[in-house]
């Protein structure tokens, strides 16, 4: 059995992916919350594991020859447990190259481009002075529709993202791809997306680790102490 790992963690859709594999993968975990509305994520100690000031971020005591590591980067921590576990990596080389293909693709495009949705759509207009910018709206409603129409399209053959077996590919991008209707996106196009949203969403596992500290999860109005520490423009 190995000892608990250390998660540090907000209910957000990065935080998910995590709460989510550790659920999937059994593993035990003790919960440090790090509120970004109050600043935690600027923590000196924190900033020695997470020096992104980004959650989340994990210290595992049983890392590599026995000894502790810690790991930021939602993706580098998905990784790291599936080769721990030896779980929802894929079980060859293609299909080990399938899952990280799909897990950069989450990274680097997913994640960023619907959070600048998030912010765009949701945030940015109830700041204080309002921020309401038609093109940004706009452009980043569209690119998160475009990535949606892709995935649509790879899931038209397939259960699961990478195959057809359930893989860290799928944990990073559910989290995000759930909240579809933040991003203001129409799916009635996109019927294999809408398949696998509702079937991942449906796991036990997945819905404990999206429900984990869900009522510290703020609503889109963000007070202006908040804004200064998560929307700096300098
Ligand atoms: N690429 C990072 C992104 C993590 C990230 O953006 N986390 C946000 C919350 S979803 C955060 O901690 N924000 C704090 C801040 O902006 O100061 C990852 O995937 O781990």
């Amino acid at each position: 059995m190995t000892d608990a790992i250390d998660l540090y963690y907000w209910p957000t859709p990065n935080g998910w992916k995590i709460s989510i594999a550790l659920e999937e993968m059994g593993l035990p975990y003790d919960l440090h919350l790090i509120d970004i509305t109050a600043g935690d994520q600027f923590d000196p100690e924190f900033l020695k594991i997470a020096p992104n000031n980004r959650m989340p971020a994990i210290t595992d005591p049983n890392g590599p020859d026995g000894a502790p590591i810690s790991i930021f980067e939602s993706g580098a921590i998905l990784q790291y447990l599936a080769r721990k576990t030896g779980r929802f990596c894929g079980a060859t080389e293609r299909e080990r190259i399938a899952v990280d293909q799909w897990l950069m693709w989450q990274m680097g495009g997913v994640g960023p481009m619907a959070g600048q949705a998030h912010h765009f759509l949701l945030y940015a207009p109830l700041m204080d002075p309002p921020q309401d910018l038609p093109y940004a709206k706009g452009r980043y409603r569209a690119e998160v529709g475009r990535l949606y129409g892709v995935l649509d399209r790879q899931l038209a053959d397939r259960e699961f993202v990478a195959g057809d077996f359930y893989s860290i590919a799928d944990m990073a991008i559910w989290p995000w791809a759930h909240l579809w209707k933040r991003q203001e996106q129409d799916i009635s196009d996109k019927p294999h997306f809408a398949r696998w949203v509702e079937t991942v969403g449906q796991r036990d596992a997945v819905q404990r680790g999206r429900a984990l500290a869900l009522e510290k999860r703020g609503g889109v109005q963000v007070s202006k102490d908040a804004q200064g520490l998560l929307f700096k423009s300098k």
